[in-house]
């Protein structure tokens, strides 16, 4: 059984052609999102055993998500079809250089997901022998059923013992007139928060690490993303490691902070010192900021490797 987990709905996503108004648009190019179905990948790109867990409709999107995600060397057997309820969709959008997302996911099949879900065999022993489950405050902002069942998740983490990582993934589109405190919660009971310096502003009305931590509590380690700059980790225990961001021309950034989060991750279970978790994080997300999906290629073994070990001096 793999050894990471990630829980939350993937999309078919249909890209239109950039710079042309939506409304002019004849044809889409297709491929597939979702915040935690991109770290899945990443973390199978990286070769760490990842499956993804959620639903999906049983239909002709729900089967390309699923080769998808195969083709890329993730685990699906905890996948569940739901004859009734459709494969989510998202329309990426990007015009006077701003890339806008479309959701058509209300009444999907992964909004359908409960906490009697994490009750299916197939669910509950991949989780109980996985080290890392990773989600997202997008799957709290799908259903109230979806948000109650990331309240028993992290029950569950204390009975099975996996690390529980959580990147905020702040979607104001998805929230609306929600009320964000189940995500508070969540977040509070992590054991890694990730979270864009940007958005914690939006979501948190801070990005300073040290106010970030008095509001999520002793529990989580802080990865905070600066963007195009650098991203830094707070350690329960107060120390601090930041590492400069590479430097891309960037085609289109939606996915990117998946992918960090992928290498952050991948670099955790393989054990590596801070700052190279942190390296593997840069490396990842500058793949993905240099095209137009949500996710990218694998980067080459040697040069990651050679990126990870070179000098402070060298790497900034
Ligand atoms: O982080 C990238 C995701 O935002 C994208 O793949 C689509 O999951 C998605 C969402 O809900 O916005």
């Amino acid at each position: 059984l793999p050894r990471a987990i990630c829980l939350g709905e993937a999309m078919v996503m249909l890209a239109g052609e950039s710079g042309v108004p939506l409304e002019d648009v004849e044809s889409f190019r297709r491929s597939v999102g979702g915040a935690e179905c991109n770290v899945a990948g990443g973390l199978a790109a990286l070769g760490v055993s990842t499956g993804w867990i959620s639903r999906l409709g049983d239909d002709g999107f729900g089967r390309h998500v699923v080769r998808d995600l195969q083709a890329r060397g993730v685990e699906v057997g905890g996948v569940e079809k739901d004859p009734d309820r459709p494969t989510a969709l998202y329309v990426k959008h990007t015009i006077d250089g701003h890339s806008r997302m479309y959701y058509y996911r209300s009444s999907s099949a992964a909004a359908a997901m409960d906490p009697t879900f994490l009750d299916r065999p197939e669910v509950w022993e991949r989780l109980a022998s996985a080290e890392l489950v990773h989600t997202t405050g997008i799957t709290v902002a799908i259903s109230s059923t979806a948000a109650a069942m990331l309240e028993r998740l992290a029950e569950l983490r204390d009975r099975y013992g996996f690390m529980l990582s959580v990147d905020l993934n702040w979607r104001p589109a998805l929230w609306r007139d929600q009320d964000p405190a189940p995500l508070w919660r969540l977040l509070r009971a992590a054991d890694v928060v990730l979270i864009g310096a940007d958005e914690a502003l939006v979501f948190a009305g801070t990005n300073d690490p040290a106010e970030l931590r008095e509001l999520l509590g002793a529990r989580p380690t802080l990865v905070v993303k600066n963007d195009s700059h650098s991203a830094l980790v707070l350690e329960p225990d107060g120390r601090r490691t930041e590492v400069p961001a590479v430097t891309v021309d960037v085609v289109e950034p939606v996915g990117a902070g998946d992918a960090f989060a992928a290498g952050y991750l991948a670099g955790t279970l393989q054990g590596l010192p801070v700052a190279q978790r942190l390296r593997l994080g840069h490396l990842s997300a500058a793949a993905v900021l240099a095209v137009p999906e949500d996710h990218a290629a694998p980067l080459d073994p040697a040069v990651r490797q050679a990126l990870l070990s070179c000098s402070d001096e060298e790497w900034a």
